[in-house]
């Protein structure tokens, strides 16, 4: 089994044969700059949750860790309980004081939000 390739470069016809296994490899190393990104952020989200407790939930503790470690440059470090409790409280939408994936992304679009306004006000300057 295999995949055919046919690529026209200049007045050249490019046929190219590649096994499956390899189109696989091929495929995984040419994502996109955004489709790499996307990766990430599902691998960090994966890093903490499997720390404690429920492997896909973030408990207060690992998000402070993520915050912490991941997120330096963006945030600084959190060391204030009361900013991470109602960090937690306000992005825990459905009361389990855990972030699942889903309201994880709710955080993630707050930051990326906030840095492209951020860097967008400074780029009119
Ligand atoms: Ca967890
Ligand atoms: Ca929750």
């Amino acid at each position: 089994m295999g995949v055919l390739y046919v690529a026209t470069t200049h007045s050249h016809l490019q046929i190219t044969f590649v096994p499956v296994r390899d189109t696989l490899i091929t495929l995984q190393t040419t994502m996109t700059d955004l489709e790499n990104s996307l990766a990430t952020i599902m691998e960090v989200f994966h890093k903490y949750a499997e720390k404690e407790g429920d492997k896909h939930k973030l408990k207060k503790s690992e998000l402070k860790d993520l915050i912490n470690e991941e997120l330096p440059a963006l945030t600084g470090q959190v060391k204030d309980q009361a900013t991470m409790d109602s960090l937690m409280e306000s992005l825990d939408t459905d009361g389990d004081s855990e972030l699942d994936f889903q309201e994880f992304m709710t955080f993630i679009t707050m930051v990326t939000v906030c840095c492209h306004d951020f860097c967008e006000h400074h780029e009119d300057e």
